[in-house]
């Protein structure tokens, strides 16, 4: 492929909620372009930006993949993007560096969560964007019911320019309401061009009507014409349109199949003539890395070079590929670049247009462009790539917190740093992934957007030669005090030789929210001094391990009051089992009791569920806090639920409301566990210890 110029360029994500068809239609953009011969078929794992072994044997899109093409003269970079939440993190880098989203709905089961989801995430992004109602050939396929919809959840901007020729087994086409012309597809891939049908003449002036009232508040001109009912050219309502789109005041709705490939050459061309190019967008706004000032760049060509990168991959067989997106200048293979976030300069060897999994090593890329480039060490999703004598940085992409957690081990004994490297390289590549050691429950997390997210994960391990065992991970509990005690330990012992002298006395008290505090209050040197620190030693490890049920014990003041000790025996070890020991029985008599990690949850639901929802919370202690309607129909309930029982979450909300909701969990506070919950802990602590015996 050339190179193209940022005006000739236009860059756009397909989004919607998964399964409404956006690999298909990927597909059917890519063969109506002449890129293929032939479409493939999600089902048959054949898809070209379905590439992935994740994608192919699950039958859904996993990661985002690029589809660039060329219709009449520009080149689109089209990027596929998956449309289940689990697997949102591509989405949001996908639409950090588009000017505009196809948003598909499904036209039987109309606007569903992720079709709001992702709206609101491209209107975040000041995107353009296009509606496509998809799978019209389908039994009860409803145009007219989801174009409501469309209008009732997004409002009157989101207006249809097209009706459907046929329905559901028979739709064949559509009438182009503004060239007033119907386009069928028959044979072949080309539609043919004909006369509005009869029986459609009513249906397209009313349609008509509508967006032209929707086309009044896009357009003054335009507007006025209207009020004073003059007449309305077809080039009135083409500029109307134009300008509509590229303001973000108006979301043109069109229709077909795309697995039928019907009505998709429109589609293409609408993006062409209304998505905004990268030089429209005029300068992008970042900081300069060292003085932390604001920086401008233009995002034509004669700029200094800047890009942003938006994605990595970690494949085992191609290796480490970073794709970026230019937003400034040109960036030629065979040269050096600086990596102006981390702030060290790298070699660029090939530049590749990616198709899916297909590289096409190209000479150049010029602003506005979207490429990958291969083997670069030190360089991650987030970084920016800029001109090292004009450095600047783009803000990142943010991603959300995880919501599902399990702890790992290798199914092999001495694979652990097989596995550490393997989870270290998915951390990398994924944003939305994380890794680490608990240090209390001692064990290695992963951390993703969902049960389906971590299969992934545990298969990619799996694939890196790493067979793992997932479990729920223990919940961090704590355990505190509710009442101050005394407590007196002598340690002595005599065998033989020399022997062992230590004697303390403790105060032990709650202290809510200082975690842990330590202080002594020895007069006349009944403890000397040196001894001091082995008693706080002591006092720390007795902690650490904790007495209930070995979680550690926080905040808690102890003060030593008292002691003796004898100028042989007396040594740093025999005080620091005499603290250790005090402590350990002083907290047994302080009234002992566990506190658990609070979670702060936010629920997006359609409202039909929203009982549902709060009966399964009040059953797992969660507390509802409140409820906000935040779109018609979608109510975002707020909750503090126990983290210990939100492990299977993301799997309960998804089978209560059918895959219609959505949720956040945030670490909010520690509290206190009811008792039988108390008592349920310290029984699962014994029983684990017991295991360990065995
Ligand atoms: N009838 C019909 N089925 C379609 C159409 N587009 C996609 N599908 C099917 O819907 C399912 C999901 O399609 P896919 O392209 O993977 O959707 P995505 O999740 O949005 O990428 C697959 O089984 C497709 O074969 C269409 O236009 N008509
Ligand atoms: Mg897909």
């Amino acid at each position: 492929m050339k190179p193209y110029e940022p005006g000739q360029i236009r860059n756009v994500a397909l989004i919607s909620h998964g399964g409404a068809g956006k690999t298909s239609l990927a597909e059917a953009m890519l063969f109506d372009a002449g890129v293929t011969t032939r479409m493939g078929r999600v089902e048959e794992g054949n898809t070209v930006t379905d590439y992935e072994e994740d994608e192919t044997k699950r039958q859904i899109s996993v990661s985002a993949a690029l589809a660039p093409l060329e219709w009449k003269d520009h080149k689109l970079n089209i990027i596929d993007t998956p449309g289940f939440m689990d697997f949102q993190a591509d989405v949001r880098s996908a639409l950090s560096v588009v000017e505009g989203a196809i948003v598909l709905v499904d036209a039987v089961a109309g606007v569903e969560v992720g079709t709001e989801l992702y709206w609101r995430l491209a209107e975040q992004n000041n995107l353009a964007r296009i509606f496509f109602i998809n799978k019209m050939r389908r039994e009860n396929a409803n145009f007219e019911g989801v174009v409501e919809g469309i209008r009732t959840r997004f409002g009157k901007a989101a207006v249809a320019v097209q009706v459907p020729v046929g329905s559901e087994l028979n739709f064949r086409g559509v009438v182009d309401i503004v060239s007033d012309k119907a386009y069928t597809w028959n044979e072949g891939k080309e539609p043919q061009e004909g006369p509005v049908p009869a029986e459609l003449a009513d249906t397209v002036a009313e349609y008509r009507n509508t967006l032209i009232e929707a086309l009044a508040d896009v357009d003054e001109e335009l507007g006025d014409k209207f009020l004073m009912e003059e007449e309305i050219t077809r080039e009135d309502i083409i500029r109307g349109i134009r300008k509509g789109v590229r303001e973000r005041t108006l979301f043109p709705i069109l229709l077909g199949a795309g697995a039928d490939n019907i009505g998709v050459q429109p589609l293409l061309d609408l993006i062409v003539e209304c998505v905004p190019s990268p030089l429209d967008r005029g300068t992008v706004t970042g900081k300069h890395p060292d003085t932390g000032e604001e920086e401008k760049r233009q995002t034509g060509m004669d700029a200094p070079f800047s890009a942003y990168v938006f994605k990595s991959t970690a494949d085992p067989y191609v290796g480490k590929l970073n794709f970026f997106r230019v937003w400034s200048g040109t960036l030629r293979a065979d040269s050096s670049v600086y990596d102006a976030t981390r702030k060290h300069d790298e070699r660029i060897g090939q530049i590749l247009i990616m198709r899916g999994k297909h590289q096409e090593p190209v000479p150049q890329v010029n602003a506005g462009d979207i490429a990958a480039v291969a083997k670069l060490q030190h360089v991650h999703t987030g970084d920016t790539l800029a001109d090292k004598s004009k450095p600047i940085v783009y803000p990142q992409v943010e991603y959300p917190e995880p919501v599902m957690f399990y702890a790992v081990e290798p199914k092999t004994k001495g694979d652990e740093d097989k596995l550490g490297a393997g989870l270290a390289r998915l951390a990398d590549a994924d944003p939305a992934f994380r890794t680490y050691r608990d240090t209390v429950t001692k064990e290695t997390i992963i951390a993703g957007m969902g049960d389906q997210h971590l299969a992934v994960v545990v298969d990619r391990l799996q694939r890196m030669g790493v067979a793992v065992q997932t479990r729920e991970p223990r919940v961090a509990y704590q355990e505190i005090i509710k009442k101050t005690v005394e407590q007196e330990y002598k340690h002595k012992k005599q065998t033989g030789g020399r022997g062992q002298y230590g004697h303390v006395v403790l105060r032990i008290s709650p202290a809510p929210g200082e975690g842990f505090k330590f202080g002594d209050e020895i007069v006349g040197g009944v403890v000397p001094k040196q001894f001091i620190p082995a008693v706080q030693k002591g006092v720390e490890e007795a902690l650490a391990e904790g007495v209930l049920a070995g979680y550690p014990v926080t905040d808690v003041e102890v003060v030593l009051t008292f002691g003796s000790y004898h100028t042989v025996d007396s040594s740093e070890l025999a005080f620091k089992i005499a603290a250790s020991q005090a402590f350990k029985e002083g907290v047994l008599k302080a009234n002992p009791s566990i506190q658990e990690p609070i979670y702060d949850v936010e629920i997006t639901v359609p409202e039909e569920n929203m009982g549902d929802v709060i009966s399964d919370l009040n059953g797992k202690r969660g507390r509802v806090q409140g409820m906000d309607q935040i779109a018609p129909g979608t109510q975002l309930i707020r909750a503090q639920v126990p983290l210990g029982e939100l492990h299977r979450y993301s799997i309960d909300l998804r089978s209560i409301t059918r895959g219609r909701a959505t949720y956040t969990m945030k670490f909010s506070h520690y509290e206190e566990a009811p008792a039988n919950v108390v008592q349920q802990i310290i029984e699962e602590a014994k029983r684990a210890k017991e295991e360990e015996k065995k």
